[in-house]
């Protein structure tokens, strides 16, 4: 009976909830889409004015629900140096966006490099 009524209460209120990483380099637009994301899915909330997003030093969270699913972002500095930090969050990740400025043609063997970055599990 308990295991019916719980499995009852997880069907009816518990949402599945999965992580996204953002990665990409620099000045790819990864908190801009953040943002811009949050702004379509979640009804009541206001957007930060985009011209105000500044670089990204260390994480920003982000959750989005879709249906009975939850995602949450997290969004990580794109800087050279904070590269070394995207792999400690792959273990806890379900999914990975990653974002190129394709406008900028100079940084794409550079953004090549840092999605080739090697993992240490
Ligand atoms: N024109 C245009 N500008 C964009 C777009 N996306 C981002 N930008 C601009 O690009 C700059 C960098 O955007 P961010 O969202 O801060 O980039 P980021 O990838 O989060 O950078 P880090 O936090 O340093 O890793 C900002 O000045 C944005 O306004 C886009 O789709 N079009
Ligand atoms: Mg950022």
């Amino acid at each position: 009976m308990y295991t019916l009524l719980s499995g009852l209460y997880k069907y009816m209120f518990q949402r599945d909830e999965y992580c996204v990483l953002i990665l990409g380099l620099d000045n790819a637009g990864k908190t801009t889409f953040l943002e811009q994301t949050k702004t379509r899915f979640n009804k009541n909330y206001k957007g930060m004015s985009l011209s105000k997003i500044t670089t990204t030093v260390g994480l920003n969270i982000g959750t989005i629900d879709v249906g009975k699913t939850r995602l949450m972002f997290w969004d990580l500095g794109g800087q050279e140096e904070l590269q070394s930090l995207w792999d400690k969050y792959y273990a806890e990740s379900h999914g990975v966006i990653y974002v190129i400025d394709s406008t900028d043609e100079e940084r794409l063997s550079e953004s090549k490099r840092a999605f080739d970055l090697p993992v240490h599990p």
